[in-house]
């Protein structure tokens, strides 16, 4: 039977990296983000190539919209992949980016996965793979939120882990170091060639999703080598 996975924040960078290396091994993608034409891309980039992708444009962070769009929904693998980062010092934080990094980052931990489980436990299967941050358990002058963002993920997976194996669900943290994208305002390029690429992540994920049924990898972290000489250390 053809397994299915739900990726959040799917219409660029590591999320539609992800939905694509899974559509190459032949399964059903839902693609989840806010962007309505960047999925409707992604849907035609994955039939092009012979799979099938369902997009949902939804708002993580929007509690009653999750429950609406995602209540019930059957998969085989959770990829909470949306997130924002705003890398600045508290003091030059707004009120509004501080709630949005919660908001995304943590809240929407809660509304997804709380849609998505249900189905797990019934079948008695399932794998929710969070995407982390190395910048989670390391600190950095600008993450005092994000980074506390991505401690919170460690935390609530390891805890969610034990809650859930004994029903057959699997649960894991994928922390990158650097990764080119758009993250944190960033415009891709030059400056860029010493970070990871999307499907380096990708490919961490898929290493931690196919597994035989009796292992679990709960923890990955993957960096680059490439460091730049004077560079964030990640
Ligand atoms: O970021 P970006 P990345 N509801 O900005 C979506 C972590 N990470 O791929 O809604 C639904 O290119 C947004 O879609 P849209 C990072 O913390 C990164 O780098 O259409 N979706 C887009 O698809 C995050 O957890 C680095 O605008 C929402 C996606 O999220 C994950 O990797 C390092 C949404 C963001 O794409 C992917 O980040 C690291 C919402 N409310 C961890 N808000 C790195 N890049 O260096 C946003 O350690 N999205």
């Amino acid at each position: 039977m053809t397994q299915s996975i739900l990726v959040t924040g799917a219409s660029r960078g590591i999320g539609r990296a992800i939905a694509l290396r899974f559509a190459r091994e032949g399964w059903t993608v839902v693609a989840v983000a806010r962007k309505q034409p960047e999925l409707d891309a992604l849907r035609a980039e994955v039939i092009s190539a012979g799979g099938m992708c369902r997009p949902i444009a939804l708002d993580v962070a929007d509690a009653s919209a999750v429950a609406r769009q995602l209540g019930g929904i059957e998969v085989d693998v959770l990829v909470n992949n949306a997130g924002v980062g705003v890398l600045k010092p508290m003091m030059e934080l707004s009120a509004e980016e501080w709630h949005r990094m919660l908001d995304v980052n943590v809240n929407a931990l809660f509304h997804v996965t709380r849609a998505v489980l249900p189905g797990m436990f019934a079948r008695k299967a399932g794998h929710v793979c969070t995407i982390g941050s190395i910048g989670g358990r390391s600190v950095f002058v600008g993450g005092s939120c994000y980074g506390a963002t991505k401690a919170f993920v460690t935390a609530w997976a390891e805890n969610l882990m034990i809650e859930v194996r004994d029903r057959g669900v699997k649960v894991s943290v994928v922390m990158p170091g650097a990764v080119t994208t758009e993250f944190n305002g960033n415009a891709p390029g030059e400056k860029d060639r010493w970070k990871l690429v999307p499907a380096d992540v990708a490919d961490a994920v898929a290493q931690v999703v196919l597994t035989p049924p009796n292992v679990l990898i709960h923890r990955l972290e993957v960096r680059t080598l490439t460091v730049p000489a004077k560079g964030p250390g990640k």
